[in-house]
């Protein structure tokens, strides 16, 4: 898998645009203030905002104007879960692999430590991702596991087998249609959505073991889709020949919005699965009178041709992109813009991939009732 950049070529690239673009401000990292610099106040977010840090059994969103790393830190990567966050035992731990397989298999994390392994970067956003908390549930990681495929192999798929699907350890009562029943978080795949070579059965993160919230020992990660794929504390892989149903590809992670069905408007439910091509600035950074507007890019994988940034009513300038990105990682990105007058702003970022697609305004998209996938422009203002 090392198409990747190597270690190398990426310092080569990044020298060249180091002294290609750039400036007194620090550049990729996003790195934290260096001396003499500070944050330009965002008057979009209220003075009452907080963001606590990370705390057993909760959710947690991160400030976006503190990112400064390329790869999140382990204890500041954002966290979501819905049953909450199950203990496992390691010693007693066991992955199955079951159903229309040739070989249904078990294996012991000492076992599965055993196996080839790959590293891959994989960024990625929860799909309820908003502009209430100025899209905070993000995060970006190099991650160590093993292929999904290897597995998927040594088990043998078996003809008309249709759906994986993925179970976590944690499992809650929901009530259903006036039953309580138990069920374990699940998400499950098309088997050729599965096959692709970049999923991965997770077990470090960032160079250490998996932490506890974010799935220890085991978790899945699919790169290109929203999080609620990537299941953590996964426990069991069951492959089937019919459509998995259960809440979280169902009924929950549901968009419902308006579109044209062979020219009919009509309402459509979608599950959600690859991220949507979006960009959204997190912060500026001020150094005298020159500034710099940072942001971040997520998409399901595919290259991006350019970000942009508008200031008030001006033409979009072209941003300068991390050139350490990879296909499935985040891509930071970096407008230096040297005429910015006192007072208030408006700026906003789009991202164009390339095949021509251009990151839509709100306004642009279709209509959507639902809380999930938030993929449109978003403007930020701030003061000079
Ligand atoms: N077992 C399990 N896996 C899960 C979830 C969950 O509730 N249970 N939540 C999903 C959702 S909605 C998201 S956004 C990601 C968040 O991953 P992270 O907490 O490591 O950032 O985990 C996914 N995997
Ligand atoms: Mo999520």
């Amino acid at each position: 898998m090392n198409s990747e950049n190597t270690d190398a070529g990426r310092r080569k690239i990044l020298k060249g645009a180091l002294a290609a673009g750039a400036a007194s401000i620090s550049s990729w990292g996003l790195p934290a203030l260096a001396q003499g610099e500070s944050l330009v106040p965002f008057t979009d977010v209220p003075e009452n905002f907080t963001v606590r840090p990370v705390a057993p059994g909760s959710n947690h969103f991160l400030d976006t104007r503190e990112i400064t790393n390329y790869f999140t830190p382990n204890d500041d990567f954002y966290i979501v879960q819905h049953y909450g966050q199950p203990e496992i035992d390691e010693d007693t731990y066991r992955l199955r692999v079951t159903g229309m397989v040739d070989n249904e298999l078990e294996f012991s994390m000492q076992e599965l430590l055993r196996k080839d392994a790959i590293e891959l970067q994989v960024g990625f956003e929860c799909g309820g991702n908003r502009d209430a908390i100025f899209h905070g549930l993000i995060g970006n990681g190099r991650w160590r596991g093993i292929q999904l495929t290897n597995i998927l192999a040594e088990a043998g798929i078996q003809d008309g087998a249709k759906e994986i699907v993925f179970f976590g350890a944690d499992v809650a009562t929901e009530e259903i249609r006036g039953q309580e029943v138990e069920k374990a978080f699940a998400r499950s795949l098309s088997v050729e959505d599965a096959v692709r070579p970049e999923n991965l059965l997770a077990y470090q993160m960032n160079g250490e073991p998996l932490p506890h919230y974010h799935g220890k020992p085991l978790r899945l990660l699919v790169p290109g889709w929203y999080g609620v794929a990537n299941v953590k504390w996964l426990t069991q892989i069951h492959v089937q020949d019919t459509r998995y149903m259960g809440r979280f590809m169902g009924r929950d992670y549901v968009t419902l919005k308006k579109e044209s069905v062979g020219g009919e408007e009509r309402w459509v439910e979608n599950s959600v699965t690859r991220m949507h091509l979006k960009s959204a600035i997190i912060r500026v950074v001020e150094r005298g009178s020159q500034h710099r507007i940072q942001g971040f890019v997520l998409n399901d994988g595919t290259l991006i041709d350019s970000v942009e940034v508008k200031i008030d009513d001006g033409r979009w300038r072209r941003a300068q992109i991390n050139p350490r990105s990879t296909k499935s990682s985040w891509k930071l990105f970096n407008l230096d813009w040297n005429d910015a007058a006192p007072g208030d702003h408006t700026i906003v970022s789009r991202v164009t991939d390339i095949n021509g697609n251009v990151q839509a305004t709100q306004e642009e998209l279709p209509e959507k009732v639902s809380y999930w996938e938030n993929f449109g422009q978003f403007p930020r203002t701030i003061r000079i």
